[in-house]
């Protein structure tokens, strides 16, 4: 991915702008009406979702984080705004915690892949995976329900800070090749770290660019 300085500025500037809290839905029928771009980020529990989008939008407490998993437990719709540009984050609740996982997984599609297939406002899924644990089980369920929502997606790993950068390297390929064989997803692989601010610029730029 190679961007413009004056798309960089764009992406910048729009993140540094005005961003609001506007919805917190436990249902596809509280989501708020589409009147702009939308971005999704989904992942397992606990892999970092609202702390990447307090990482992109520079707030430290805009999305609630926790070290529990299971925190976010609806979907959460957050809009920046910036001149006549505006454009929407949205936390989806984890995956993969329950003690009975498969349960959790039929309770994550009902609730959220009613929202992702029914929403030609959504620009992109981000889908997160933490750096040390790589694409697990549920990832590549998830993965497939992606892949049948008609909607791009790309993989952010997560938590690099962690990782030594060998092993960043090593994870990164691993996860582009399982990638390859899904169709609706973005060929190239974001690393970010929402501690030390890596791999942000460049996420915000990519997301700038598809609003
Ligand atoms: N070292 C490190 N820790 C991180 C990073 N991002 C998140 N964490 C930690 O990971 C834990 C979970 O982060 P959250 O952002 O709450 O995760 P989540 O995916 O929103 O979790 P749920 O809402 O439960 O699905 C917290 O303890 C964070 O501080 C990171 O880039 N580096
Ligand atoms: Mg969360």
């Amino acid at each position: 991915m190679i961007y413009e300085d004056l798309e960089i500025e764009k992406a910048r500037k729009l993140f540094s702008g005005e961003c609001k809290f506007i919805a917190a839905a436990v249902n596809s029928n509280a989501v708020p009406d589409e009147d702009c771009y939308e971005i999704a980020f989904a992942g397992r529990s606990n892999v970092g979702k609202s702390s990447l989008v307090n990482a992109l939008t520079n707030r430290k407490t805009l999305a609630r984080t926790s070290q529990t998993p299971g925190r976010t437990r609806q979907l959460i719709f957050f809009q920046l705004e910036y001149n006549i540009t505006k454009l929407r984050l949205v936390d989806l609740p984890g995956y993969g915690y329950a003690k009975a996982p498969k349960k959790d997984i039929q309770s994550w599609t009902s609730l959220t892949v009613k929202y992702l297939k029914g929403r030609p406002s959504l620009r992109t899924i981000c889908l997160l995976i933490d750096s040390r644990r790589g694409v697990g089980v549920y990832d590549e369920l998830i993965m497939k329900e992606l892949d049948k929502a008609a909607v791009s997606w790309i993989v952010i790993l997560t938590k690099a800070d962690k990782l030594t950068s060998e092993e960043i390297e090593n994870i990164k390929d691993k996860t582009t090749k399982i990638i390859s064989s899904h169709p609706a997803a973005y060929p190239e692989i974001i690393v970010t770290s929402s501690l030390k601010t890596e791999g942000i610029p460049l996420l915000r730029t990519y997301l700038a660019s598809l609003s």
